[in-house]
């Protein structure tokens, strides 16, 4: 298979993602980032994965958890975390904070945190890209909750009656905040609600990077061939509490055996060990590469804090008027 990138940029691009999550949350009791956040570490290989099949000019559309799917996909990092300390340069001019990000230029259209609500943006994006006869995809990520809400349903019967080339990502961490999937659903295969709109479908182990890799692959080319929708339900886990930097086990929510066996399964630490064992990486090179990047990190946050507020007279621009 052709892939973009080899699995040593996907690791890359994970391990990225993991240092920048890592940064915030060691920083984040220092009260210059007033927004919540929602973590996605543990879960980078689906962005990772996916984001290897999508080109510059496909759209995105994410949630909430949204940090992974605005770096994989090429978002600017300064930006992302000025928006993140409320700061002018910030992405949506410091208005939006962490659940907010977008970057155009890189394809990544939306961020919203009202859940479910991103879902039609995606598809009516489909829509415009079919009625300009595009060859490009619209994707849209979206957690085990978002499912549930009606729209999502609405949305998926309406990509496919319309056939529109849209990719519903759903990324199961068989949590919506403290309640589990086997407490709101009556099963875990949540392809189901693809099937009932006879919408092609895949799951897989979302911190299984070889995985996540060959399934995006197969349904981006079926969508761009077949301008059809598709629907991948990967299975993984947060580590960290729903919102906020730290580790909330203690609440005893997730079971102790479920922690440890998706903390195991960690997707950085897999795919570092099998990229050194097969002499692709070295430990050295891997040192290297973690120095790399938080100096890459430690600049966006000296970029942030010298930024500014934004200015108080433009209190009211970027306001619907009804
Ligand atoms: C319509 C709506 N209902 C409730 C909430 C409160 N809320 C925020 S995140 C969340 C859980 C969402 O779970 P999921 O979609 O699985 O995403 P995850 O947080 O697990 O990534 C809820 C219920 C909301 N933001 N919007």
């Amino acid at each position: 298979m052709n892939f973009k990138n080899n699995y040593l940029d996907i690791y890359k691009n994970m391990l990225r993602i993991r240092l920048v999550e890592e940064e915030i949350a060691k920083r984040y009791s220092e009260q210059n980032m007033r927004c919540p956040v929602h973590l996605s570490i543990g879960q980078e290989a689906i962005a990772s994965g996916v984001m290897n099949h999508l080109n510059k000019e496909d759209k995105i559309y994410s949630t909430h958890r949204c940090h992974a799917h605005y770096l994989a996909k090429g978002g600017n990092l300064n930006k992302m975390i000025s928006e993140l300390h409320g700061k002018a340069s910030g992405c949506c001019g410091g208005r939006g904070g962490s659940m907010h990000l977008f970057d155009e230029e890189a394809g990544i259209m939306s961020s919203l945190p009202i859940v479910g609500s991103v879902i039609p943006l995606a598809v009516g994006n489909a829509l415009t890209i079919k009625l300009k006869k595009e060859r490009l995809v619209s994707a849209v990520f979206f957690g085990d909750g978002a499912i549930e809400e009606g729209v999502y349903h609405e949305s998926a019967n309406f990509a496919k009656i319309q056939s529109l080339p849209v990719l519903f990502i759903c990324e199961n961490n068989l949590f919506s905040v403290y309640t589990p999937l086997n407490e709101r659903q009556p099963s875990a295969d949540l392809t189901r609600h693809a099937k009932s709109h006879d919408i092609k479908y895949l799951r897989c182990d979302g911190n299984d990077i070889s995985k996540v890799n060959e399934f995006a692959f197969e349904a981006i080319e079926y969508i761009r061939k077949n301008n059809q929708p598709f629907f991948i339900q990967f299975d993984t886990y947060r580590h960290r509490e729903h919102c906020g930097p730290n580790f909330d086990d203690e609440l005893d929510y997730r079971k102790k055996n479920e922690v440890s066996f998706w903390f195991e399964n960690d997707p950085i630490i897999n795919e570092k060990n099998r990229l050194i064992n097969d002499k692709i990486l070295t430990e050295n090179e891997n040192k290297k590469l973690i120095d790399t990047y938080l100096n890459e990190i430690d600049e966006a946050f000296k970029f942030a804090d010298q930024d500014s507020f934004p200015d108080p007279a433009t209190a009211e621009s970027f306001v619907y008027e009804f």
